[in-house]
């Protein structure tokens, strides 16, 4: 590499992976599980060349920690003394799991070390990610997924008052709800009690977290298909992508799915078996920003709307870079691990204007939080 290159040449040198449980101020409380804990793994990459990278990863359940942090010190060793190259990384790191699957913790953990290698990099450069990947700092259009859970109509009505108004200016223009009460009616009533509370022009979204079989899904997606609702999310088990297809080309609302979606690859079948309408990929799943990249240019591709699933700071970079941007995601579950979180301002995600993603932790926090 040219000496006056603007991306230095960084050698990897060690790994700080961290694991920690924070407490959720709103559990979640979807179909598919309740959780109050949430776990959360911090992971510092250190440099030969003295520069350190940040990320982290929100793996849903305190035991998979006690698999992703091996694996993550796996890679430690595998890229000890390397030269720091995302792409390169990712593909290397996933081709030494392949004999035994790409899916599940594997992906996730090479997700995470993905995210830490590219936020090193962009602090290396002096940038914000969104710069090193040929973008510019600007605001990322946001709607709140802090809360809605499964509660009666009139908690989740206050609560949606209270999330609109966690955004500075005129407050969140999109709210997720979570759906699948043990009667279709109180999903209805929900619905209807938060449009009350919020008006016309917010975008509401509803997420069944899987919670349905097909039958259920037919006769309740039918019933919500005329409430104006901006998607519905992951009615059926994720990877029933038969089922979405069928659904998909039954109802009018737009069909949700990709947060389970294992590697772009997952996104590229959904997209050609028709299984949605709009795609929303996680992080830890489709492969960090890597994964992303790839994912994002098979939706451009295919003219698919894409919004983003937690990490939002992560979210926020490569959405100023994804061809066929849609929404992202706020929730702030892991906020307080940061010592500066994000903001929103009229509901989209401000970008700081430092080197990489700009995170730092709040140790205090971190050691009072240790798992
Ligand atoms: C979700 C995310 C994380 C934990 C529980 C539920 C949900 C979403 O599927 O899309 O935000
Ligand atoms: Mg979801």
């Amino acid at each position: 590499m040219a000496a006056d290159s603007p991306v230095p040449s960084l050698t990897f040198k060690s790994l700080d992976v961290r694991p920690l449980i924070l407490k959720l101020r709103r559990p979640v409380k979807a179909r598919i599980a309740t959780i109050e804990d949430w776990p959360m793994i911090l992971i510092d990459l250190h440099t030969e060349e003295g520069v350190t990278g940040r990320a982290y990863l929100e793996p849903y359940l305190p035991k998979s920690m006690k698999y992703l942090v091996p694996a993550l010190k796996d890679l430690e060793e595998l890229f000890r003394g390397q030269h720091l190259a995302p792409v390169q990384m990712f593909d290397q790191a996933r081709k030494s799991l392949q004999f035994v699957g790409y899916e599940g913790l594997t992906t996730i953990a090479v997700s995470g070390f993905d995210m830490v290698v590219w936020d090193t990099l962009a602090r290396a450069a002096g940038v914000p990610l969104c710069v090193l990947l040929g973008g510019t700092v600007g605001p990322v259009k946001s709607y709140n997924s802090n809360g809605l859970w499964l509660q009666s109509p009139a908690e989740v009505a206050a609560q949606a008052v209270e999330l609109r108004d966690e955004s500075s200016g005129g407050g969140f223009q999109g709210l997720k709800l979570r759906m699948g009460r043990d009667r279709v009616a109180e999903d209805i009533a929900t619905v209807d009690a938060v449009r009350a509370e919020v008006g016309e022009d917010m975008a509401l979204m509803v997420d069944f977290n899987q919670g349905l079989d097909m039958a259920d899904a037919l006769m309740r997606c039918h019933a919500i298909d005329d409430l104006g609702l901006a998607w519905i999310e992951e009615p059926v088990q994720y990877d029933n992508l038969d089922g979405y297809a069928q659904l998909a080309r039954d109802l009018k609302t737009p069909l949700q799915i990709g947060e389970n979606f294992y590697g772009p690859r997952d996104m590229h079948r959904a997209v050609q078996m028709q299984a949605c309408d709009l795609v929303m990929p996680d992080f830890m799943r489709i492969g960090g920003v890597t994964g992303w990249m790839r994912a994002a240019a098979i939706a451009g591709a295919a003219g698919i709307p894409v919004s983003t699933h937690l990490y939002p700071e992560v979210a926020a970079h490569v959405m100023r870079v994804t061809e066929t941007a849609h929404l992202l995601e706020w929730q702030d579950w892991g906020e307080a691990v940061l010592q500066e979180p994000y903001r929103v301002e009229d509901s989209h995600l401000v970008i700081p204007d430092k080197p990489g993603l700009g995170l730092e932790w709040d140790e205090a926090v971190v050691a009072a939080n240790a798992a």
